[in-house]
Parts: structure tokens; sequence; C-alpha cells
């Protein structure tokens, strides 16, 4: 089986890309989904589920790969209410189950699921991208999420991980993550997916978590999911195959340290779903998104994608964010999820995919 490529798509009313143009960029075979309205804890109810994959069979898409399933914050901080919390993500995981999904990608990232301090910034040829302002999103949390939300408000869109619920209690849930440290954080993992693996091998499907992006502690929360000694720590933490990675390039590449093509190499088996970006450093440790085109940042895209094809990967492959291109201004775009620039991805990648394929069977 070859690797299979997938396309994030927000859901019908939610997304204004149409399953009808995702159709027409060649070689993407399932849609990456979710219950976006579900807060953290709720249970994935089996009917809604359905609506899903009426709307998804049409076209003739798989449903396999759900992104994501997030994890209430009691769970993280480890108080006594997790038990319920976890429960609840079991009944999940059984309900996904019953549709065919394979595999879950979640984040344990305290309060805060991705961060930028720009969200439609030049990039110089025209379009925009994603940014990061080091110096500007490490001071004030508030003025971050102030900066986020308006947008979200602004243009009646909401993000994954930002549900205005949560943020409009913030300085609470900073509160309540005080005592919160690495290791206290390790530690309520583990007991989380320890608590969950046993759902995970009678359903056959694999938790595969994702990167901290960016891949440092802010505003004093500790990130686990950073570089290649933690994610060797996490995998070993709990040695089990339904215990994965949603190794995400961008995200570990925003900290240049990160040798992504070499961590794809090493923990191949573990890998459940590939997230492909781009990411274009600065020397004060600013970092933009670019193009999928290996050329036009600092990931070594050709490095990692070599690196997955030697290894026979099998798994979901994505392209991640893209620019926004020919007419996508915010209002009509999801940051960093418009159609085109994942689209040309998904052409770059398919082209490197299908030479290296080609020149296997010539070496044969
Ligand atoms: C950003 C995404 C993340 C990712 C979650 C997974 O665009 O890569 O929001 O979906 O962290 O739980």
């Amino acid at each position: 089986m070859p690797m299979q490529m997938t396309f994030r798509w927000y859901g019908e009313g939610n997304d204004k890309i149409s399953l009808q143009d995702i159709k027409q960029i060649p070689g993407v075979t399932g849609i990456v989904w979710a219950l976006h309205d579900k807060m953290p804890g709720e249970v994935w109810e089996v009917e809604e589920i359905a609506k899903v994959q009426a709307q998804l069979s049409k076209y003739g898409f798989n449903m396999d790969v759900v992104e994501s399933v997030n994890v209430h914050d009691d769970i993280k901080i480890g108080l006594p209410t997790r038990d319920g919390y976890i429960e609840a993500y079991k009944q999940t995981i059984r309900n996904l189950a019953q549709f065919g999904v394979k595999v879950i990608c979640y984040n344990f990232m305290p309060i805060f699921d991705w961060t930028r301090s720009d969200l439609f910034h030049p990039v110089g040829d025209g379009s925009t991208a994603l940014f990061y302002e080091k110096g500007m999103s490490q001071d004030d949390y508030n003025a971050m999420a102030k900066y986020i939300l308006d947008f979200t408000e602004k243009y009646n869109m909401s993000f994954p991980g930002w549900e205005p619920e949560r943020m409009a209690k913030l300085d609470e849930l900073f509160k309540a993550y005080k005592d919160v440290d690495h290791e206290v954080l390790w530690a309520n993992l583990k007991y989380f997916l320890e608590a969950i693996m046993p759902v995970c091998e009678e359903t056959g499907i694999k938790m595969a978590i994702h990167m901290d992006d960016p891949p440092w502690d802010i505003f004093g929360l500790p990130r686990l999911l950073i570089n290649e000694e933690n994610i060797d720590r996490f995998l070993k933490m709990v040695d089990n195959p339904y215990n994965c990675l949603t190794l995400c390039s961008g995200s570990l590449n925003a900290d240049p340290r990160n040798n992504v093509a070499e961590i794809v190499r090493k923990h191949c088996d573990r890998i459940a779903f590939a997230h492909i970006r781009n990411v274009k450093h600065f020397e004060n440790g600013d970092f933009s998104e670019a193009s999928h085109r290996d050329c036009d940042g600092d990931t070594r895209i050709l490095d990692i994608l070599k690196a997955y094809h030697d290894c026979g990967y099998e798994g979901y492959i994505r392209p991640d964010h893209g620019r926004h291109l020919w007419g996508e201004t915010p209002g009509n775009v999801r940051p960093g999820y418009g159609l085109y620039d994942r689209a040309l991805g998904i052409m770059y990648m398919l082209g490197v995919w299908d030479m290296l394929d080609k020149l296997n069977k010539e070496n044969k």
C-alpha cells in the first residue's frame, strides 16, 4: 500500500472550500475532518459522525483520519475530574471506530493550540502566510489571544483549540496550570494514554499526537513534543504500536535545530500521520510559513519526503498550512487553509513521490 494523501476540511457551512473542489486535486483519497462544534470533553455521537460520513462518501472520500478530538484541560492539569473526561474520550473512540476511523490526531499543549502573531504576513511575492514574531508572542498572552479572537469574531469563524468559551477564562486557566511543570505534564499525558490504550487496541484506532507549535514553552506554559529527544521519551513512555505521532514538519522545524528527516527515519513505524509544511527562519527567531517547494524555506522538504519514501511509509499524509493566493484574503479564507497553495503542495509532494517510485522500479 502506498502512502495515502489527504486534505483537511472544516466541514459543511464551516469551510468555504467544497468537497467538489477537493475532488479535483489529484491523488486525494481521504478527508481529514472533525466535529468542530464540539467542546473538549464532549462525546462525539454516532448520529453526528454519520452525517459527515454521508457527505464524504458522496465524493468517494474516506474518513480514516480525524483532526482533532481535543483533550480537556482537566486531563492535562491532572484534576480528579479527569477520569470522567477520559471515559468520554473512550466513548468517542468507540463511536469513531464504528465508521472505520483509523487515526486520531490530537495535541497535549496547555491552553493554546498553535500560536502566531500575524495571520496574513506578506511573503514578498504578493501572497501572505502565517508568521510568528518570537519577541512579541512571548510577553503578553492576553494580547496574543486578543489578536486571534478579534480575527475570528470579525470574520465569524472559529479556530480549533481557540474556543471563545475557554479563551474568555484565560486568567483562570493560567491559574489552574500554575503547578503544571514539564514533569507533571509528562505524567498526565502518560496517565491519559495508558487509560485509553486498551480501547485503541480493541478498536484498532491509533492515537497520533501532534507536535507542539511552536516547539518551545510559551508564556511560561510547558511544552513537550518539541524535539527528537522528547519524541524518543514519548514513544518509550507508552511503548505501544497504537501510541503514535502526527509528525508535523513545520511545527518541529520552527526550531532550526530539529532535523525532521532524521526523526522520520528513526520512528517511521510509529508515524501514523505526516503533516508536510515548509518554514523560513529569520535570525532573530521569527519564522514565516512558505510554499511546499524545498528551496522556498528551510525545512528540507525533499530530505523529509525521501526519508518517508525510503522507509516505505504507508500512513496518511497531508499538506499542512499554505500561503494565501489568488484572491484569498481575510474573510474569505481560513488562515493557512486556503485551497490553492495546499493543492500546489500536493502536486509537489506527488511529483517527488512518483519520481522516487519510478527510480526505484528502474533500479530493480
Ligand atoms: C494547525 C494544526 C493544529 C493541529 C492540532 C492537533 O493548523 O496543525 O491546530 O490540528 O494541534 O490537535
